[in-house]
C-alpha cells in the first residue's frame, strides 16, 4: 500500500485580529483575550494574528489600553506559537506615508515586543513603498532572533489585474528580500476556480511560500480555499466560529474538519478547537445584544463582488452612517464607490485606499455633486504622494481637485526628511515608554488624549494612597 504524501495545511487564526475588526470594528478587549490565549497557544496553528493598524487604532482611542501593552501579553500567553501583524507599508499602521527612520524604528519595536510575521501591504501595491519594512525586518530578524517579511498583495480584479500582474509581482517580491507572499483578498473577491488559476500561476512564479488571506463577505470563502489548497497554497486565514462568516474569515474548524484524513489534514484537535469556541461564543451573543455585532455584515452580501468593499470598510461604513442617521445611503454610497476608484487609477481597495474612496464616495454622495468637496487624503493620491496606480488618474477630476499642483512620479518617502526627532520633540513631556513616540507618530490626537488619560489615570491612584496615608477621604 502506498504512502500518502503529507502536506498539511497551515492555519493562521485571525480572532484576534481582522475577526473582530470585520465584525465588531475591532472592539475586543485585551483583558477579554487573555484567559483564552493558553488554550489556543496548544492549537498548533502556523501563527495567531493579534495586531495591526485598526487593533493599535481601537485601542487607544475607544478602549483606552496602550496597544503595545497588549501586544507584550498576548507574547506572554503564546509559549509556542508565532505572532503576526499587518503593517501597512510606508504608512506603517497609520493612514500617511512616513519617512523611512520611523518605518524602521516600528518594525524594530514590533518585533521586539514580541511579533514573528509582519505581513507588509501597501494600498496601491505599489512595491516602492515595502521596500523599506522589508529591509528593516530582515534587519531586526538577525538583531532580535525574530522576524519574518511577508509581502502581502492587495487582491483585486479590474482590466489591470491579470494573471501575468500577479506572478511578475510575484518574481518582484522575491527579488526584494521577502520570505514569503500573501494573496490578501480583503473583500472576498476570489471566486474558487480563479484561485485554482492564481495559486497555480504563482506556485510556479514563485519557490516563496504563499498564503490566502480573503472574506466571506460573498459566500464563497470556503470554496476558494479548498480549490486554492488543492492548488498548492501553504496557508490560510481562518477565525475561530463565533467570530467566523459574514464579513469576517471562513470558520477554523470548518476547514480543520475539511481536510482531515486528507493529505492536507492539519492534525487540529476538534475538542480543543471547541473548548475555544466556547469562550468566544458569549462574547458574541452580548455583541450581537448590544448592537456591536449588526446582523447586517454577517450574511452573504453578492453585490460586493460588485462593490468590491472589504469587510472592515463595511462595517465602518455602516457605524458611520447610523452616526450620522444616513442609513439610508448606505446603498448609494456602495453604487459611488466603483466610481471613485476608477476616478483614482482603480485602485485596490485596502486601508487607507479603502477609507479615501469610501469616504470620498460618501462626501459625493451627501454633497450631491461629484468633488464638491474633496478629502485632504484624495487630493494627496492625486498627486502621486501614496504611490503609483496601476492605471492612470481620471485627468478631469485631477484638475477639479488639485488645480495646477505639481504632481510625483518618485517614492515618496524619498521626499521626506526623517522624521523621529521631531516626533519625539512634541511628545516628550508624555512619554513613558520608548515605544509611546511611535503611537504618537502614528495617532497624534488619539494618542495625547490617551497619554493624557494614562497620567489622569496614574495619578489618581498616587492620591489615592496619599490621602489615605493622611487620613484624608475626598469625595
Ligand atoms: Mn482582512
Amino acid at each position: 500500500m502506498s504512502e500518502q504524501v503529507k502536506k498539511p495545511i497551515k492555519i493562521t487564526e485571525t480572532i484576534l485580529r481582522d475577526a473582530h475588526q470585520s465584525l465588531i470594528a475591532t472592539r475586543m478587549p485585551t483583558e477579554f483575550m487573555l484567559p483564552i490565549l493558553e488554550k489556543m497557544d496548544k492549537v498548533g496553528y502556523h501563527s495567531v494574528e493579534c495586531w495591526g493598524g485598526a487593533t493599535f487604532d481601537a485601542s487607544l482611542r475607544f478602549l483606552k489600553e496602550d496597544p503595545w501593552d497588549r501586544l507584550r501579553k498576548i507574547r506572554d500567553g503564546f509559549k509556542n506559537t508565532k505572532l503576526q501583524m499587518l503593517f501597512r507599508g510606508q504608512n506603517i499602521l497609520g493612514y500617511r506615508p512616513y519617512a523611512d527612520d520611523v518605518v524602521e524604528y516600528f518594525v524594530q519595536k514590533s518585533i521586539s515586543n514580541g511579533i514573528d510575521i509582519i505581513r507588509i501591504f501597501d494600498c496601491l501595491n505599489d512595491l516602492r513603498n515595502l521596500q523599506a519594512a522589508v529591509d528593516a525586518t530582515n534587519k531586526f530578524k538577525v538583531q532580535e532572533g525574530r522576524g519574518h517579511a511577508q509581502i502581502a498583495l492587495s487582491y483585486t480584479l479590474g482590466d489591470a489585474y491579470t494573471l501575468e500582474y500577479w506572478t511578475d509581482m510575484a518574481k518582484k517580491i522575491e527579488e526584494m528580500g521577502a520570505d514569503s507572499i500573501c494573496i490578501k483578498d480583503m473583500a472576498g473577491l476570489l471566486v474558487p476556480y480563479k484561485a485554482t488559476e492564481l495559486i497555480t500561476a504563482m506556485k510556479s512564479a514563485t519557490k516563496l511560500p504563499i498564503q490566502l488571506h480573503t472574506h466571506y463577505t460573498s459566500g464563497v470563502a470556503s470554496m476558494t480555499y479548498l480549490k486554492a489548497v488543492e492548488a498548492g497554497v501553504d496557508v490560510i486565514d481562518t477565525a475561530m466560529s463565533p467570530f467566523a462568516l459574514g464579513t469576517s474569515q471562513p470558520a477554523t474548524e470548518v476547514m480543520v474538519e475539511t481536510f482531515k484524513g486528507t493529505e492536507y489534514d492539519t492534525g487540529f484537535d476538534q475538542n480543543l478547537l471547541a473548548e475555544i469556541a466556547d469562550y468566544f461564543r458569549p462574547y458574541r451573543d452580548e455583541c450581537l445584544a448590544n448592537g456591536l455585532l449588526n446582523p447586517k455584515v454577517m450574511g452573504v452580501d453578492i453585490k460586493t463582488l460588485l462593490y468590491q468593499v472589504p469587510g472592515g470598510m463595511l462595517s465602518n461604513m455602516v457605524s458611520q452612517l447610523k452616526e450620522q442617521n444616513a442609513e439610508d445611503k448606505y446603498y448609494d454610497v456602495l453604487k459611488e464607490i466603483p466610481q471613485v476608484r476608477k476616478d483614482l487609477g482603480e485602485p485596490p481597495l485596502v486601508t487607507p485606499s479603502s477609507q479615501i474612496v469610501g469616504t470620498q464616495a460618501v462626501f459625493n454622495v451627501l454633497m450631491g455633486e461629484r468633488y464638491k468637496m474633496a478629502t485632504k487624503e484624495t487630493k494627496a493620491v492625486l498627486r502621486g504622494e501614496y504611490g503609483q496606480t496601476v492605471k492612470p488618474m481620471s485627468q478631469e477630476v485631477i484638475d477639479k481637485v488639485i488645480p495646477g499642483e505639481e504632481r510625483i512620479t518618485c517614492r515618496y518617502a524619498d521626499l521626506l526628511d526623517n522624521e523621529l526627532d521631531k516626533l519625539e520633540g512634541e511628545m516628550k513631556e508624555w512619554k513613558q515608554q520608548d515605544e509611546d513616540v511611535l503611537s504618537y507618530a502614528l495617532f497624534p490626537q488619539v494618542a495625547t488624549d490617551f497619554f493624557k488619560y494614562r497620567q489622569a489615570q496614574q495619578e489618581k491612584v498616587d492620591m489615592t494612597q496619599a490621602d489615605t496615608k493622611n487620613g484624608a477621604y475626598p469625595v
